[in-house]
């Protein structure tokens, strides 16, 4: 029987599995404790002890800051020991961590980053610096560049002194190994400080990064390979690498919440019980105006930071991650409603604030001249596991767009699929004018959208500023890039 055409290639690669090893916390040994997590982790090897710990303190990652105006790493990629969900597992991740560090730099500062590829199934890798405004040039953001076994790449990231602040990531982008490498953990926030930290009910309040992964366990003592795209429901959705963390706060207390949406493949939509959320910030790029929302809709590489503010008396709220259907044609891949965190109020009354709702002045593109229209077309085959940018497959040899620096561009992505897709481009962010031809309220910029199915379409305006060279735009289901869906563009001098 032959496979639907977007599991054929995860199917081949998904007969490998992940070893969780005792290592403290709660021990199960096939006796399911009441979640579908629990199912899947009692049909793992019998003969292997797993544990899954769920409900402890959110830990964000480890932060590494810049001193000087310097960053320095090395980052190796290799299958090693890791946390994940309270457990020690084995995956292809790097410096032995799920997820990487945060890094956190100033707008003018440098990073540097020494890539060593150790292993990792003799797979080739890369580096994407996602969100950042730096050339695409070696020794900067080339992701035409590879790094065999053994190899190794210094990476120099030149950012700006007018740089956007706030949360960008890094992940691999090495075609066509993208979605295993980051579905096996190699992902981390990036962090460009200022901008929203100078104001007052934003920067002065408690500020949590949450790295969303979702990654699976499967038979045996092996490593984590490739998502199996059609049983969403025996995925682990992770915040931090753990599973249901409870996040503090106080009484009355705001909160400024990064999430970054590191899932390989994964749409989600995030619901706080009994609460709104605040959007300040969408992919890194602070908003004019508050946004008062609900649900939050954020297709996998989107970055959201938003303001919580916990009532005023003691309780227990689920930070869910929402049923959701990407293909409505095949439902089962989709995961149902799981509760990713856990807000916990509680300790003494904070003092409440008013929460802002004037933010940082952003320019506004509509008002300019337009100098080229360009409209881009995502299509799939209905037989193959084939994604397509204006009927093409990516080729790295080929140039498909050529824009002059400086210019300003106004391009309308349409998605011919039955299926969700997303639009990201690398180098620089893009204002979204119109979504499905109706204009948008007020100013968001944007470096990764999504874009609905059955003719769904994003209309966005991008000046292409200060750097030459070659880049790509793609689909961030990674799946998708893999298999096609990604273009290569260039900018040259006017
Ligand atoms: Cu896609």
């Amino acid at each position: 029987m032959p496979l639907p055409r977007r599991t054929a290639r995860a199917a081949a690669g998904a007969a490998i599995g992940i070893a969780a090893v005792a290592a403290g916390g709660l021990l199960a040994t096939g006796t399911a404790m009441g979640s579908d997590d629990d199912a899947l982790v009692a049909t793992a090897d019998a003969t292997v002890p797993i544990v899954l710990t769920r409900g402890k303190p959110l830990v964000e990652p480890p932060v590494v800051r810049s001193e000087n105006g310097r960053l320095k790493l090395t980052l190796s990629a290799k299958v090693s020991r890791t946390q994940i969900a309270g457990g020690t597992a084995i995956s292809n991740v790097w410096n032995g961590l799920f997820p990487a560090p945060t890094l956190e730099i100033d707008p003018g500062d440098r990073l540097e980053i020494d890539m060593k590829n150790d292993g990792q199934f003799g797979e080739a890798t890369n580096l994407h610096t996602h969100g950042a405004h730096v050339s695409p040039k070696n020794p900067g953001d080339n992701v035409f560049l590879s790094i065999p076994t053994g190899g190794e790449h210094s990476y120099r990231y030149d950012f700006p002194e007018d740089h956007v602040p706030g949360m960008l990531w890094y992940h691999p982008h090495r075609h066509p190994l993208v979605q295993s490498q980051v579905f096996a953990g190699q992902a981390g926030a990036l962090i460009v400080r200022g901008g929203l930290d100078d104001l007052p009910g934003v920067g002065d309040v408690r500020d949590r990064t949450l790295v969303y992964q979702v990654t699976q366990f499967e038979n045996g003592p092996r490593p984590i390979r490739q998502p199996s795209s059609s049983t969403p429901a025996k995925q682990l959705q992770l915040v931090n690498g753990q599973l249901n963390p409870t996040i503090d706060i106080r009484p009355g207390e705001t909160q400024r919440w990064r999430i970054l949406n590191a899932s390989s493949d994964k749409f989600l939509v995030l619901r706080l019980q009994g609460h709104s959320m605040f959007v300040i910030a969408d992919d890194g790029n602070p908003r004019a105006e508050t946004q008062k929302v609900t649900t939050q809709f954020i297709g996998p590489g989107e970055r959201r930071e938003f303001l919580v503010r916990a009532r005023s008396r003691p309780g227990r709220f689920a930070l869910q991650s929402m049923f959701f259907v990407p293909v409505r044609a095949q439902p089962s891949y989709s995961a149902p409603t799981r509760t990713i965190a856990t807000m916990v109020i509680k300790g003494p009354q904070a003092t409440r604030r008013p929460v802002p709702t004037k933010l940082l002045p952003v320019e506004d593109l509509r008002t300019e001249r337009v100098d080229r229209r360009r409209r881009i077309v995502f299509s799939e085959s209905r037989t193959s596991p084939r994604f397509f940018v204006n009927g093409k497959e990516f080729s790295a040899t080929r140039i498909d767009q050529t824009m002059r620096l400086g210019d300003l561009e106004e391009w309308t992505i349409v998605n011919t699929t039955d299926e969700w897709h997303t639009f990201h481009i690398h180098i620089n962010p893009y204002q979204v004018t119109k979504v499905n031809g109706k204009p948008v309220r007020g100013i968001t910029y944007d470096d990764n959208v999504v874009v609905g199915p059955n003719g769904g379409t994003v209309t966005m305006r991008t000046r292409f500023k200060d750097f030459t060279g070659k880049f790509v735009f793609h689909c961030h289901v990674l799946f998708h890039e893999d298999n096609g869906m990604m273009s290569t563009v260039q900018v040259v001098p006017r």
